[in-house]
Formats: C-alpha cells, structure tokens, sequence
C-alpha cells in the first residue's frame, strides 16, 4: 500500500503543478497510459492471492479514477485560466461611436423622380415602367409616327445593330417614355392615369443635350377628359413641385401623338440675372402636352367612342436645373464625387407631398 500511497503523491503533485496541457497529457500517459505505472501494477494483479488481488485491486481503481479527476479538473482549470487572460488582454468597449463611413447621395435626377412621381401619385397616377430597347412599331408607328416621319431619321435615333438576315422587327433606344404608356393602355385598357418616367436615348451631345437623358410623361384617360383637367393638372403639379403658385400659358404646337397640342410655358421672371419661377410676366416653355391623337388611342386597342385623355411630357433633367440652380446639364452625368457631393441629396430625407416637396 506505502507504494500506492508514493504513486498517488507522485501524481496528484505532478498534476497540480502542470503549467499547460501538454504537461498533463504527459503525466496523464506516464500513469493511465497503455504502459503507464498504474496500469503496470493492474497487470501483476494476476499474479496475487484472491485476497491480495481484492484490496489492490480496489485500491489502484481507486487512484486510476483520482488520478483521472485530478487530470481533467487541472485541465479545466487551464482553460478557465487562459480564457481569463484572453478576456484581460482583449477588450471591446462597445460605447465607442462607429467609425465614420461615407455616405453617398442622392443624384438630383433621382429626387427630381421621386418628388414628380409623389406628386402625380397624390392626383391618382401610377406610375409605369417599360424596356429602353423598343421595337420601332411601340417608339413610332403606334404614336402616328409613319416611316417617312424626320424623327424617324437616323440623325437623330439609336438603331439596334441586326445581323445580315435577321427577322426581328427592328429595335431602337426609345426616344421617349411614350411607348410605355402605349404599353400600359394596351394591357390595362381604359380609364387609366399613368405617368412614365425615365431614360430616353438621342443622338445629340451639346451644351443643353446629352445622348441618354431623362423624362417623364403623363397621360390620363377617360370619358370626359379635356384640354381644362389637362391645364388644371400641370398648374396643381408646378405649385406642388416649386412651392410657389405657378401659372401656365399654353401655345399652339403641334405632335404627331396629341391633337390638339400645346407647349406649356411657366410663370417667371429675371431679377438680376436670377430666374424666379411664379412671378413676374415672363414665360418659359417646359413641356409639351395635348390631347391623345385617334390614332394612338386606335393603336392601343382603346375605343375612340368612348374614350379620350390628354397627355404631356418634360425633360427631367431641365426640372431639376430649374429647381435646384443646377447649371450645366453635361457635369450630370459625369459622375464627379465632389459635384455629387455638392447638388446631392441626403437618402435619409425621402420627398413626400405631405412633407412638401416644393421650395
Ligand atoms: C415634349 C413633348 C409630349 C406626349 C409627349 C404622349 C404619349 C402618348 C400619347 C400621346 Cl402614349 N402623347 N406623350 C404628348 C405630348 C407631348 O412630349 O416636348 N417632351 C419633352
């Protein structure tokens, strides 16, 4: 037993004073392992009295099992110590402030959409979208544009490249928002309030046209619409949109999609070479609108004798130059940071009506 008793000090001491786990695992191999001590002395069990091998027996599984604790406790120990020291040396103070991060903006083509699009949408509009690649009959033909038409002319339209053969009708850069009205009259049928806004393609770069540029176009029908709810529509848009009362002279024009046609001009007036939108007895033109021409509503399967609207569109970059003092149209569409910067708007600060949008 006097040797069990030194085997026990030996071990219990040498795990105690264990400084890793490697270090255990040594001892733990040198005791318990295949030809470690204890074991060594389980296998001479064989060769002891009944009696003999009943104590010793019972008193090395006894030291096998306190050696094993001993062993996993030193080893928990060890981690509980170590993790103890990690949480010492690292720490977070989770009241710091974020890092700073740069916030992009919005451009000003985007909040001009977004500030027509929630004041149109307070008057019952919806707002449609459709492909900027159309095909020649949904950018001309349904809208009375005929093949021999001068807008039809190449100067001026991107055509689609088609292959040596190839059957498809052929496909243009839309050259309005139009044809997305004609689609949605076409699928929804009458009455229907719309407005389309977005990217329209022409060949034309200067210091007022830039070959890609935005637009937004209205068109509302009806059974009883007429040039009066048309007058009354764009004056309650201007207000809403300028924040000012804003009246509007209509001039004979013509389209070969509305009949009858106006240009619109606004309100305005040049104080010091500063323009004042709603004021004053000067005119300037910012859209086009008239009445759905017959043969439109026919194109898009309306019943002309039931049926009629007006419709009207405007440049959106030109809007938003009015609005926000913007005053060259090319730096738009540059994508210079400090430019954006500059005539961005905060995301945080979304355009609604009620909020108003005008000012
Ligand atoms: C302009 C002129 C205009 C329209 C667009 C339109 C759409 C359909 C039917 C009839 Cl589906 N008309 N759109 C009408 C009149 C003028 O735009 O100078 N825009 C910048």
């Amino acid at each position: 037993m006097d040797g069990l008793d030194a085997l026990k000090a030996k071990y219990l001491e040498g795990v105690s004073g264990a400084g890793d786990e490697a270090a255990l695992e040594e001892l733990r191999l040198a005791a318990l392992g295949k030809k470690g001590e204890i074991s060594l002395k389980m296998r001479e069990l064989g060769r002891m009295s009944p009696e003999e091998r009943q104590t010793t027996g019972a008193a090395l599984n006894r030291l096998k099992d306190e050696i094993d604790a001993a062993l996993r406790a030193k080893k928990a120990a060890l981690a509980d110590a170590a993790l103890d020291e990690r949480l010492k040396a690292e720490w977070l103070d989770v009241t710091l402030p974020g890092r700073p991060r740069r916030m992009g903006t919005i451009h000003p083509v985007s909040r001009v959409m977004d500030e027509v699009t929630a004041i149109f949408a307070d008057m019952g509009f919806a707002v449609a979208e459709g492909p900027q690649v159309e095909s020649d009959w949904y950018n001309f033909d349904a809208l009375n544009i005929p093949p021999e038409h001068p807008a039809r002319q190449e100067h001026d339209t991107f055509f689609m490249a088609r292959a040596e053969g190839d059957n498809r009708p052929p496909h243009v850069l839309r050259t309005h928002t139009s044809p997305v009205q004609i689609r949605a009259m076409t699928e929804q049928g009458a009455p229907i309030r719309v407005i389309a806004p977005g990217r329209v393609y022409r060949m034309d770069m200067d210091q007022t046209h830039t070959p890609m540029f935005h637009q937004i176009e209205g068109l509302a029908i009806g059974r009883d619409i007429s040039m009066a709810n048309l007058k009354w529509v764009l004056e309650e848009f201007f207000t809403a949109y300028f924040g000012v009362k804003v009246k509007t002279r209509f001039r004979a024009s013509h389209f070969p999609f509305t009949e009858p046609s106006a240009e619109v001009d606004i309100q305005c007036s040049w104080v010091d070479g500063q323009l004042r939108i709603g004021e004053g007895d000067g005119w300037m033109e910012v859209l086009g609108s008239g009445m759905v021409h017959p043969k439109v509503l026919a194109a898009a399967n309306v019943d002309l004798a039931e049926w009629q609207g007006f419709a009207f569109g405007m440049g959106i970059d030109r809007m938003a130059m009015l609005k926000y003092g913007i005053p060259d149209l090319r730096a738009f569409f540059e994508s210079d940071l400090r430019w954006l910067k500059h005539y961005g708007f905060t995301p945080l600060d979304v355009p609604t009506v009620f909020g108003g949008v005008g000012g």
